[in-house]
This record gives structure tokens, sequence and C-alpha cells, in this order.
């Protein structure tokens, strides 16, 4: 039989338990108000933003400006950015299209960036910064641009410090690791330049100078295609609605490149609960919190922020992953590092799925036509769109988050031309 405590013993104990209650409470509210990050929970959203954003006017504490100096990140006054008008004569966005390239990528540079300027840019004219970790060839430049004259157009070198091995990390030990992954066949499993690459991408490309003046990129790489025309100016969209992060292709991500990356994001996250974002967009990356179900946003385009890289909160992220080693002990790719942070510091509603942008990275294409009047403007076929077949993880996106009406609809259509190529075969 169970005896319950009378008298004395029972107002001691509900006053313990109020008393526990009540800091319990309490210290949730203070470390949802008062990080020393400024994030973001309890915070007023255009407060956040301003916080996270380096916007001009933004509440900058003593604490952020010594920690952008010590990143390599400068605050750029709003005044020093020249506040040029586009051809359809609203003040342009500070959007800048990068593109990260070797000298014998120009082939792939041209073709890209001669797609972007047809379908979109020779409306807009946004400038153009191309980067490389070795210098440009004369022909390189001299090409590029030639492809967009009336764009500005910078070449940058990307510094050694952003692509080469930190102090701590054993350069024996990561020559081993890639020699296993190469005998295991993985997918640049052997490539050292490809692991500076995906480090410089996930840490540093947008702390290069080049940049600075800039608040949204657009990525592009060398071969992709762009199989729509574009209507409206994404980097206006991305303004105009508060998005931070914007996308066309998710998929999953190969096991054997981030054997230990997600058991390093959760110790990050215990370690920094105040970083991660109550009504974050975590869910689309797994149902259980220990269980990574490898979604990313494939970064090989990307429509962003390059403010929300320059955040303390993706700073400390950054720098508590590099310091793992795992870019260089595995092969962590840029692609699941930003979808990862982007899931974790951006409520679902700051990041944008770009259905009207047609775009192919070989080997996977989204193509946005699932009804005829969309067709007049692409290159491609709506009913073989990656969006919803089985290794995209944007059904899944979708599912959890709403949108996707058009892509239902080019899925149902894809499924239609199967059933009539298998009735035509039997
Ligand atoms: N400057 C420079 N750029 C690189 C290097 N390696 C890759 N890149 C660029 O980094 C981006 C990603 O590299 P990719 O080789 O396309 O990697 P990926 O998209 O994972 O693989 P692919 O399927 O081969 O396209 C591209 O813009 C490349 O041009 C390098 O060593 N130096
Ligand atoms: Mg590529």
């Amino acid at each position: 039989m169970i005896t319950l405590p009378r008298g004395r013993t029972l107002r001691l104990l509900i006053g313990t338990i109020l008393v526990a209650i009540t800091l319990v409470c309490l210290s949730n509210s203070l470390s949802a108000q008062d990080s020393e990050y400024g994030f973001p929970n309890g915070i007023a959203e255009k407060a956040y933003l301003n916080r996270i954003l380096h916007q001009p006017g933004s509440p900058y504490t003593r604490a952020d400006v010594a920690f952008a100096q010590r990143a390599g990140i400068t605050l750029v006054a709003v005044d020093s950015v020249a506040n040029n008008s586009d051809t359809l004569g609203k003040p342009r966005v500070r959007g800048v299209i990068v593109m990260l390239a070797r000298n014998d990528d120009l082939y792939g540079a041209k073709n890209a960036i001669g797609q972007l300027e047809k379908r979109f840019n020779h409306k807009y004219h946004y400038p153009y910064v191309y980067l490389n970790d070795e210098p440009f060839s004369e022909d390189f430049k001299t090409t590029m641009r030639g492809i967009s004259p009336e764009s500005d157009v910078q070449f940058g070198l990307v510094p050694k410090e952003h692509w080469s091995y930190p102090d701590w990390i054993n350069q024996t030990v990561a020559a081993n690791a890639r020699s296993e992954m190469a005998a295991k066949d993985v997918i640049y499993g052997g490539s050292e330049s490809y692991r500076h690459m995906c480090r410089f991408n996930s840490g540093f490309f947008f702390r290069h100078p080049l940049l600075d003046q800039y608040d949204y990129y657009w990525r592009v790489e060398p071969s992709v295609e762009f199989l729509c025309d574009i209507p409206d100016d994404p980097f206006r969209y991305m303004q105009e609605n508060n998005k931070l992060y914007g996308f066309t292709v998710s998929l999953y991500e190969f096991p054997e490149t981030i054997p230990t990356l997600w058991k390093t994001v959760r110790q990050f996250m215990n370690e920094h609960p105040s970083f991660v974002r109550k009504d974050n967009s975590m869910r689309w990356l797994g149902n259980k919190p220990d269980e990574y179900n490898l979604c990313h946003f494939w970064s090989n385009f990307e429509i962003a922020s390059l403010h929300l890289w320059r955040s303390r909160a993706y700073l400390e992220f950054f720098n508590y992953l590099d310091k793992a080693g795992g870019f260089f002990y595995e092969r962590w790719g840029d692609a699941p590092v930003h979808s990862i942070a982007v899931s974790m510091l951006l409520k679902p509603a700051q990041i944008h799925f770009f259905n009207e942008i047609g775009y192919y990275h070989n080997p996977i294409m989204h193509c946005p036509v699932d009804q005829p009047a969309m067709a007049g403007r692409c290159q491609c076929d709506g009913s073989e769109t990656f969006d919803l077949q089985h290794y995209s993880c944007t059904g899944r996106w979708f599912d959890l988050f709403g949108g996707g009406e058009a892509s239902r609809r080019a899925f149902k259509l894809q499924q239609e031309r199967k059933r009539a190529e298998r009735s035509k075969q039997s």
C-alpha cells in the first residue's frame, strides 16, 4: 500500500515541485531570450533577422564585431554599396552570381553562364564573381567577360588559408582515409582537392572580399543547364519574402562520405542548444533525433542569403565541424553541411523551393512543366522531373511543410507515361 504524505510534508512537497517548475520555466525563457548569439527564440523575427543578418543599422554588439573580425568578415555599411538600378527600373537587390571553377572548366562555365544569361540575367545584369584556388587564365577571363558583357565581372583568387589544411589536421591520417575510401570506390573518396572544395564551399566562400558587398548569391557550377526562361527575379523574391535559402533539387547523401557527421551535429546541438531554432526545419532530416535520413539540398544550385553563412550561429557550427576533422578524415560534402545548418537555423517558411527554375546537373533534372502553359518557356519534359522520384527528398519536404502541387501533377504525368509505356510493351 502506498502511504501518501500529509499535512506539513505534503505542503513541503508541493512547494518543492512548484519551485522546481518555476526554475525550469525561468531557465528556459532565459536561454531562449538571452543566448550570447541573440538566437533566435523569444526574439521578435525582425530583431532576429537583424542579429543574424548583418543588415544596415543592425544592433551589432561589440562581441559581434569582434567575432566578425576573427571570422574574417567585413561588416559593410549599406551606404558604401552602390544602389544601382536594374533594367526594370527598381533598385537592384544586392545579389551576385558566384561560380567556383578551374581554368579547365572554361567550356562548362561558358555553357552554364551562357544559358543563365539567355534565360534570366540579360534582363537584370546581376554581377558575376568567379573564384579559383589558382589564378584564372587570361583566356578564362576574356571568355567569361564576353558572355555577359553588360554585367560587372570579377575574378578572385581563393586565399591559401581557405584552401589548405588547418593545423589540427593530421595529414597522414587524412591521406590514409583517402586511400581507404578510394579502395572502396566512394565517389571522390580519393580526391584531396574535392575535400578542399567542399570545405571551402561549406565555410569560406562567403568570406571572400569580392562578396562583401552582396546580400544574396546564386551558386552556379560549370556544365549545369538552365532549362526554362525565368520570368521573375529570384533574388528579389528572396528579399521581398524573407527567404534565406532556395533550392531546386534534394536527394540522399552517400552514407560512406559522412559516417560521423550526424553524431558531431548532435554533439554541437547538445553543447549549444541556444543555436537551435525552436521552430526549425529539422523534421525533414529524419523522424528520430539520433538518425539522419541523409536528405540534403543539392548545393550545386543555391540561391541564398550570404548573411546566413556569415551569422555567428553558422560560423560556430562550421568551426565545430571543422575541428572534428570530417572534411578530411571522411569526405563531408558542403551539401549535407549546408542543409543540416539550414534546417537547424531556419524555420520552413524561410526556405524556398524554386519550382519555376528548370535545372539540370548531371544526372538529375528538375523540370517545372506540369501543365501546357509552362511548356512554351522550357526545354524539358516535366513528366521526367526528379521532384517526387524515389531518390528525391523533396516529397518529404512537401509532406511536412506543404507546397508541391505542381510536382504532384508532374508525378501523375510520370506515372501515366510509365503505365502507357508498360502497356505498349506488353
Ligand atoms: N578552383 C577549383 N574549383 C573546383 C575544384 N574542384 C571542384 N571545383 C569546383 O567546385 C564545384 C563542385 O565541383 P564538382 O566537381 O562539380 O563536384 P560535384 O558537383 O560534387 O561533382 P560532379 O558530379 O562531378 O559535378 C564546381 O563549381 C567545380 O568547378 C578545384 O580543385 N579547384
Ligand atoms: Mg558538379
